[in-house]
């Protein structure tokens, strides 16, 4: 097969240094008998300058760190592989990797936050990065995208004054990785550009469940080009097969301090199982000729087509399937580039994707030390590299021969310039006077943040009314928050009296025309579940005289589905089982080590004595009732019912088998559970939360 995944891994192999064998060496090769003890004169004397070795490892030492990312810098990155599913794009574009099913295309993906810190936690309120390189036999492609469509600002030239606002403050570097500070929203209200996206960053979608459950967007419009050299604009969305899921505000804060890694956890942990997360590449095609059809302007990165106006067409298929070997040569040193075009893309004019173009090279000169970052393993095309760039620091390759210039005679005029298969710009008519401005469509900054607002289900509302309310109260200057609230009043008059009455403040008068009642069902994440439960993490409660027939039972249905299932007991080990037999379970965590905010659903295990010391166990009891103001499935079995009446849940009286309000309970136990309570629960954990459960009295 032509351009096979593995091509990229195959190169990768070369650089690749097993560590597991051989012996310890200087830089040089030279074997080391002793690391420990720097030489000295006597062993209480100074350290001599003669011991290379000592000086080598610390002046390495000295110089391991780089720069972070100037924003992205706290990542997670995977390998995997791409394939167009049939070769119907092939009308529009001329790239073979969108458009040939017989090309499967190697990636390399890197998710990140945006603003915090390289050591900053994964669940903090913010905009997630996608950024996906193809290596393609033409050459590097990289769609670096985002998890929403939209983005602050229209004009790459206000990135700086955007990102100066939302990182930490200059003067006390406080807060790290969060939105909810005075710069930050004094910017938001004096540039009402920046409101759809904030829509965006208040929503569900700023706090995904799992990198792997995250739609991704180009943002930008850009342009396919087809071998006639015809333009079709394009917008690219990632779909992500397991469906787009979110976590709690609350939930996101804990996890902060439980597991500061658990996105990147949880990517690294599902490859390894070999769970490996899968989107679909889909496409919005606009003809050139409908370009000013639109009530906003195609160039502005700040609106995004209502999915129902252009349909989102699939096109292909990416998989993640490997796992890096080395954070630091691999996701660290990853160079993306929105310039890394190959034949049949282009761009457009958006004058934020412009300033893009440039910023992203000059950034990997100061990242990654000078301009030879492109030969790093990571960042290498599969496609055959051949120029007279020269010299540089880290030149890794051995250019030969004499002429370094075109045209040459001394080279025998090579390498040649290609008349096919090369890059050539759109050749877009241009004219105008310089000035500095945007399109007059740019001006119009709330119809679209209104769209969303109106197209949000009830809880999804409902969180953007809680998150507006918690970043806002958290300012100190009570005049940039009534400011705010004012432009939210220009989107929706309801969504202002919300969060006004959250903060205490007069109502501003409603300004949105009411009957301007756009909606986009497409962009509620409800219309986005996946199907079933695979990878969704479930704790099941047990302790000593636990109901092991009963577990096995219920574990073995819900893993065949692709669920993980973990016991979680008072002490780590392992538990007796119910009865004399003297059988024990291992126990996979101790309840101590863990929180309920780390898993997707509980169940309680039966077993008379279990159910007594879970009950009288406030871990355990606090573990079950924090999962059910999460709206999350609760699930018991046998005796385990006990635990749930104890603590009062809402959910069903002690029945066979039923459900109510998202707690599934049946009295069987054993190998009497039947095979529908996992089914229940399945379905439950499939939905994601159990939205209609009322927990705000939840003390939890
Ligand atoms: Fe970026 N952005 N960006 N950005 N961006 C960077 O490049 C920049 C924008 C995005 O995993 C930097 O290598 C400017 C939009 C991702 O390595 C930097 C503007 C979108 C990543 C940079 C934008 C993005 C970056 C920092 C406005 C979504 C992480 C380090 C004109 C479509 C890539 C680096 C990775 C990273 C500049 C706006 C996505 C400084 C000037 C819009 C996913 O070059």
């Amino acid at each position: 097969m032509e351009g096979a995944s593995n091509d990229k891994q195959r190169q990768l192999d070369s650089y690749r240094i097993a560590r597991d064998q051989g012996h310890l060496t200087t830089q040089q090769g030279v074997r080391v008998d002793g690391t420990d003890d720097a030489v000295k004169v006597g062993d209480r004397g100074p350290t001599l300058l003669s011991d290379f070795h000592a000086r080598e490892k610390l002046t390495h030492f000295d110089h391991e760190r780089i720069p972070e990312r100037v924003v992205h810098a706290r990542g997670a990155g995977a390998y995997g592989r791409f394939r167009p599913y049939a070769g119907w794009l092939g009308k529009f574009t001329t790239a073979r990797f969108l458009a040939d099913p017989t090309v499967e295309t190697p990636v390399f993906v890197r998710f990140s936050t945006v603003a915090g810190s390289r050591g900053s936690a994964d669940t903090v309120r913010d905009i997630r990065g996608f950024a996906t390189k193809f290596y393609t036999a033409e050459g590097n492609y990289d769609l670096v995208g985002n998890n929403v469509p939209v983005f602050f600002i229209q004009d790459g030239i206000k990135f700086p004054d955007f990102v100066h606002a939302v990182k930490p403050e200059p003067h006390n570097e406080i807060p790290q990785a969060a939105s909810a500070h005075d710069t930050l929203w004094d910017f938001v209200s004096l540039q009402p550009e920046t409101l759809h996206a904030i829509m965006w960053l208040m929503s569900d979608r700023a706090l995904p469940r799992s990198y792997r459950m995250m739609q991704g967007f180009g943002v930008h419009t850009f342009r396919l080009i087809d071998a006639d050299g015809q333009a079709t604009f394009v917008k690219f969305h990632w779909r992500p097969k397991l469906g787009a899921h979110s976590l709690l505000w609350e939930e996101c804060q804990q996890i902060a301090g439980h597991d500061p890694d658990f996105h990147r956890r949880d990517l690294w942990d599902s490859i390894a199982a070999g769970q490996y997360p899968e989107w679909e590449l889909g496409v919005q095609l606009v003809p050139e000729h409908r370009e000013f059809e639109f009530e906003f302007d195609l160039l502005d990165a700040t609106k995004l087509i209502p999915e129902e106006q252009i349909p989102v067409r699939p096109v292909g298929s990416m998989v993640l399937d490997r796992n890096p070997d080395n954070f630091f040569a691999e996701t660290e040193q990853v160079a993306f580039h929105t310039a890394n075009l190959v034949p049949g893309i282009d761009f457009t004019d958006d004058p934020l994707l412009q300033l893009r173009n440039f910023s992203y090279l000059d950034t990997q000169l100061i990242r990654l030390g000078g301009p030879n970052f492109a030969q790093l393993p990571i960042n290498r095309p599969v496609a055959e590299v051949r120029h007279h760039q020269r010299d540089g620091y880290g030149q890794h390759t051995i250019p030969q021969g004499q002429a370094a210039y075109t045209e040459n005679s001394l080279g025998g005029g090579c390498p040649a310039l290609a008349d096919e298969g090369t890059f050539r710009h759109y050749p877009e008519p241009l004219y105008g006077a310089p000035v500095r401005a945007r399109g007059a469509k740019f001006h119009e900054y709330y119809r679209q943040p209104r769209m969303f607002w109106r197209s949000m289900s009830g809880p999804e509302a409902d969180h953007i009314v809680a998150a507006f309310a918690f970043e806002l109260g958290k300012l100190t200057r009570p005049v940039i928050r009534e400011r705010v609230v004012e432009h939210l009043a220009r989107i929706d008059a309801d969504l202002a009296v919300r969060v006004a009455a959250e903060l205490g403040l007069a109502v501003p008068d409603a300004l949105a025309p009411a009957a301007d009642g756009i909606v986009s069902p497409a962009l509620s994440q409800l219309s986005l579940h996946g199907t079933g439960i695979a990878t969704r993490k479930i704790a099941v409660l047990v302790a000593d005289g636990v109901d092991a027939d009963g577990l096995r039972r219920v574990r073995t249905q819900l893993t065949a589905r692709g669920a993980v299932v973990e016991t979680l007991a008072p002490h780590g080990g392992s538990v007796r089982a119910q009865g004399a037999n003297g059988q024990t379970l291992a126990v996979d965590r101790a309840l101590a080590t863990v929180s309920s905010v780390l898993y997707d659903g509980v169940l309680v295990a039966g077993g008379p004595e279990a159910a007594d010391a879970l009950g009288g166990d406030g871990a355990a009891v606090h573990f079950v009732l924090e999962a059910f103001k999460h709206a999350k499935p609760i699930g018991a079995f046998g005796d385990g019912t006990a635990l749930l009446r104890l603590i009062g849940l809402p959910g069903p009286a002690q029945t066979e088998l039923g459900a109510v309000n998202g707690v599934v309970v049946t009295s069987c136990a054993g190998r009497e559970v039947p095979g529908r309570f996992a089914d229940m629960f399945a379905e439950l954990l499939a939905g994601h939360r159990v939205w209609q459960r009322v927990t705000h009295a939840v003390p939890a």
